[in-house]
């Protein structure tokens, strides 16, 4: 975090050993890196859904925007419409984006507004007391499954590739190294990202061993192969028992969404067959 102290007087109220404190202490080292290299600090927003995650908005000294649930996505995207200069990271939950604000992050992706959106994915709902959400496992036993869900998990990475997002990456609480490594990586990148995090809930899902046997880190793929990303995103699928890569699993540069809108220019010169090979 070097000389810049984000701190804030709320008294954190997480519960010991929650993963959210790795998801904290990594943006606000990436945040104050930024602002040492001369970032203006006051050109940064984040924006913060409803669930035990949204609490990162009260503990961070820069702009923020307390949303609503489901909401972080359509919040930022205003934001960034309004003020392109502006770098804005969304911090939201599993149940947050992955459920009631789905539709919000599809259509984010696939327009590539160049916001960056942070899971806190516990795979389960923490703040209403260990409800079963979006990517929880098969046979997951919680508050309203106590005899396990019947459903599958989505796989979220899967859905933002299909989707458009121009940047997909996973990290975990338990690896804050290379948690700051993608969070500065996703940022800095120009055009929709998303990280999703495995943070573990220790009071209603503690996933620390499960992961820790588990997590490798990706190295040497090809960022922009459509096909082999999606293989590569599909070796886990939030249910199966493999190993589970960490890291970019995609990257590639395309027109963004708020210069096309604003600029009339820009729009008619925007080259319709660059965009027909984006997905080859
Ligand atoms: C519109 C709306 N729907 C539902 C709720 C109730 N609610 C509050 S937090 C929450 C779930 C939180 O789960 P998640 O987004 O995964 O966040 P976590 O607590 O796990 O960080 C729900 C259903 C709400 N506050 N507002
Ligand atoms: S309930 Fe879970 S997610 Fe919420 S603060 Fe506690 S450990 Fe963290
Ligand atoms: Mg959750």
């Amino acid at each position: 975090m070097g000389n810049v102290n984000l701190a804030t007087y709320a008294k954190n109220t997480w519960c010991p050993g929650c993963g959210n404190f790795a998801i904290l202490n990594s943006i606000k080292a990436v945040f104050g890196a930024l602002i040492e290299e001369g970032f203006p600090k006051e050109k940064i927003v984040i924006v913060s859904g409803i669930g035990c995650h949204a609490k990162i908005a009260d503990y961070i000294n820069v702009n923020s925007f307390y949303s609503l649930h489901g909401r972080v996505v359509p919040v930022c995207e205003a934001i960034k419409l309004a003020n392109p200069d502006l770098k804005v990271i969304g911090f939201a939950g599993d149940g947050d984006t992955y459920g009631e604000g789905l539709e919000h992050l599809i259509f984010a992706a696939k327009r590539n507004v160049d916001i960056n959106i942070i899971i806190h994915n516990n795979r389960v709902y923490g703040l209403t007391t260990g409800q079963y959400t979006p990517t929880s496992p098969l046979g997951f036993k919680g508050r309203s499954t106590p005899k396990g869900t019947t459903e599958y998990p989505i796989n979220p990475l899967e859905l933002m590739l299909s989707s458009g997002a121009s940047f997909i990456s996973r990290g975990t609480s338990h690896g804050m190294e290379l948690l700051k490594k993608i969070f500065k990586e996703a940022i800095m990148h120009k055009g929709f990202s998303l990280v999703d995090v495995l943070q573990v809930c220790v009071t209603y899902y503690n996933m620390y061993e499960y992961y820790d046997k588990r997590v490798y880190e990706l190295e040497g793929h090809d960022l922009a192969d459509y096909n082999k990303v999606l293989a590569k995103i599909r070796e886990w699928d939030y249910n199966n028992d493999s190993k589970i890569a960490l890291g970019v699993f995609y990257k590639k540069e395309r027109p963004v969404f708020e210069y096309a809108f604003k600029d009339k220019k820009i729009n008619t010169d925007l080259k319709i067959k660059e965009l027909l090979n984006d997905r080859a």
